[in-house]
Formats: C-alpha cells, structure tokens, sequence
C-alpha cells in the first residue's frame, strides 16, 4: 500500500509537470550510475526521505514544544522532544535546538544572540579549512562582525597554529573562539582552544558540520566534553538526515539560543524536517551506524593513501577524518576548476576548493575537495578505494588514451551501478 501511495504521488508529478519530473529521473539516474565524492554530500535514510515528503510538511509550529502560536500539535509537539531528547543524549549536550533550517542559520542564530554589530570572532581562515559563514568577508556575517582568522602551519602538515590562535586571541580579544572547518582533514584538539578561551573570557563554538556524524559515534573529540558552550552540526552530511542544523548547548544558553532562532531569526520550523531529525538521531545512535561511521574514516584513509602513492599532494599529507583536499595544482598542473570537470565527465563527482593561501580565485582554486561517506553509504569498501584513486590518477594525468574514453565511461558507470542506491 505505501509503495501504491509513493507511485501514485510519482504519477501526479509525471501528469502535472513532465518537464520537472524528467529533471527528477535524471538527478536519481546521475546519483545512481556515477561515484559521488563531494564530502558535504550523502544518500539519506529511507526513512529521512518518507518524513521530508509526508504529513508534516503542511503543519505551522511556530514556538516550541508546549508554547506554540498555532493549534494542532500534539504530534509536532511529540517529534519536536523527541528530536531534542535524542540529540542531546547522543552528543552530552544540556540543550538541543533543532529548528535551525541549515547550517548558516544555525551559526547565525548564536552570533546574533550574543554579539553586537562590529563585536569580534575568532575563526579559522577559509583557505585553511574555515567556512563562508565563519565570517568570509564575501557573507554577511563577516560585514555585520569583526571576524579576525587564525591559520594553520602548512610547513608543519597543516596543524593549528597555538601560538598564532593565542597572540591573536590576546590581540583582539574575541567575544567567540570559533573552531570547526568545511575542508580541514583532522581533528581538534578542543581542550586547547577552550584553554585559551578561559584566558581571555570568550565564549566557546564549534561548528562540527562535516564530522557531526564521527562525534557521534565518538570516533572523533567532542567538543562538549570539553565544556564548550555551542556546537553546530548541519544533520544532512555524515549522519544521513534532512538538510538542516542543530545547535547543542549547555543548558545556561538555552533561553537566549532559543528566542534566537524562534521569533528572532526564523519563522516556522520545518516540521517535515524536524520529523527527519527525530528518526535521524535515532539512526545514528545505532550500532550499525558506529560500523558505518568507522567504515567511513578507514575508506577515507585507504583513498588518501593510494592518492600519495600515485604522487598526488595532498594538503596537511592525509587524513584524519573523511575529507581529502588535494592541491591539483602541485599534482598534475590542472586547477581546481578544470580538475573537477574533468572528473565530471566521468562521473566522478568532486567540489574545486581553495588550498591554504591560494594564489587563485575560489572559481578557481589549486584544488579539489573529495571524501567518503555517501560511496561508504553506498557499500563500498577499501578495494574499491583502489580502484577510485586509480581511476582519479588515470583522468587527471591525461592516460585515458591508452584506451577509449568512452570504455572507461562504461567501466565507471557498470562499477557505480552495482551498488545499491538507499531510499531512491
Ligand atoms: N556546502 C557545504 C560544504 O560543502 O562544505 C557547507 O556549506
């Protein structure tokens, strides 16, 4: 009966709007038959998909559980909780909110409760792993606050520099240390920006986007454990939810996180979304998910080795999470731009990124940014990791000639074909 409800719905689209529905065939088509390495990018829970296009996409829920602006909620309500209870256990945070309806919200909604315009935040450089909305001049944020970045020492693989964060932090003295990084492969050593944090009376935050999945099945630090005051987390990457954030907290921010979000800086949540999270935080509370999660980290390191090994440069030399960023300039001369067409062409699905103070524009940067959860989400395991990075070796040198394009198209599109597709 649900597959007849799922197929008439389908058929709605296919009478009504065939041009939107061929575009829908042919992104489920794109997915299926080519290997997707964007880092950011994952397949979501069968179920994530059931709730995004269910009942609760037509409910206003304005407010929060119990204090809402519109009637009709006792099973809003009931998602709502059962979302925040979930998230917080799984991550030890005192509070959730879990309205955030993506990650620059979310991150928005603690610099405007607790900044004023032109206040300071430390954050980390965008070429050096940060994010737009950790203050790039180009966003908002980074014109209504004074964002002051800190780097990380390329010469000494690509750590954080303490000495810069901490003469930096004296300097200006921050309201916010911001860590936490979009293409920055290892982990942090939170203790030690909360070190310095307490010297200076800054508050604590740490945007987890990319490894919110990782933190939870505690295969990487958490940053609450070592008494930040925020963490952000979009749910959409490593866990496999909906697009959308989380804010977790401790409980003294609680008020003013809430009232930032909801009336300060949104309107109704997305209960459809909310819904999503609640079965997510489930999800990734399992065992099955710890397997996946630890899947994840050890394709990520297979991929960066064999990477090297075909001479690829590979900013701060590996891995430590399950992004890889390869300087393609140092590699095989090609810019980051050019680098992701070409992979494109065979399916290959990467994102140009910048690499620590690159020369070049970010429409084109020095590099590529690859990863692994949504090919681990897909089955795929360390062998065929040999294969891609062979592949990537193959396309970028210009070796394809030793046979024709076209047969190496095939043999990707056969190989990706194989695995199984979750939810589409
Ligand atoms: N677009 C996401 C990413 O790819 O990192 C975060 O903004």
């Amino acid at each position: 009966m649900l597959d007849s409800v799922l197929e008439k719905n389908r058929s709605y689209l296919q009478n009504t709007d065939s041009e939107v529905y061929d575009a829908l065939i042919g992104e489920e088509k794109r997915q299926k038959n080519g290997i997707e390495l964007i880092p950011s990018e994952n397949f979501a829970f069968p179920e994530v998909l059931a709730l995004l296009g269910s009942a609760f996409t037509n409910k206003y829920s304005e407010g929060y559980p119990g204090r809402r602006y519109y009637g009709g909620q006792q099973f809003t309500d009931l998602i709502e909780e059962l979302a925040r209870e979930r998230a917080k256990k799984i991550f030890r945070a005192e509070h959730a909110n879990v309205q955030p309806l993506s990650g620059s919200p979310m991150n928005q909604a603690i610099y405007h409760a607790y900044l004023k315009p032109g206040d300071t935040v430390l954050g980390m450089e965008l070429s050096h792993g940060g994010h737009l909305t950790h203050g790039a001049p180009v966003s908002h944020m980074g014109k209504i606050y004074n964002f002051i970045r800190y780097k990380t020492v390329i010469k000494k693989g690509g750590i954080i520099d303490w000495d810069e964060v901490e003469d930096l932090a004296y300097k200006h003295k921050p309201k916010i240390l911001l860590c936490g990084h979009s293409s920055y492969p290892k982990d942090l050593n939170y203790k030690k920006f909360k070190e310095i944090a307490d010297k200076i009376g800054a508050l604590t935050m740490a945007d987890v986007s990319h490894i919110g999945g990782w933190i939870a099945t505690n295969h990487l630090n958490n940053p609450l454990d070592a008494d930040f005051d925020f963490m952000t987390t979009t749910t959409h990457k490593s866990m496999r939810g909906p697009r959308g954030g989380l804010i977790l907290s401790k409980k003294e921010h609680s008020k003013k996180i809430d009232s930032s979000i909801f009336p300060g800086l949104q309107g109704g949540p997305h209960m459809n979304q909310v819904a999503a999270t609640a079965v997510t935080m489930k999800k990734i509370a399992t065992d099955e998910f710890k397997n996946y999660a630890f899947d994840v980290l050890n394709n990520a390191k297979k991929l960066a080795k064999e990477l090297l090994n075909e001479g690829f440069d590979l900013v701060t030399g590996g891995t430590e999470n399950h992004l890889i960023v390869i300087n393609t300039v140092n590699s095989v001369g090609l810019d980051g731009k050019i680098a992701e067409q070409m992979l494109d062409d065979f399916g290959i699905t990467t994102n140009k990124q910048v690499v620590p103070d690159d020369p070049n524009p970010p429409l084109r940067p020095s590099g590529i940014r690859i990863g692994t959860p949504a090919v681990t989400t897909r089955g795929m395991g360390e062998k065929d990791m040999e294969k891609i990075a062979k592949w990537i070796s193959v396309i970028l040198k210009g070796k394809e000639n030793f046979r024709s394009l076209s047969d190496l198209n095939n043999e990707i599109e056969n190989f990706s074909k194989e695995f199984n597709l979750p939810g589409i």
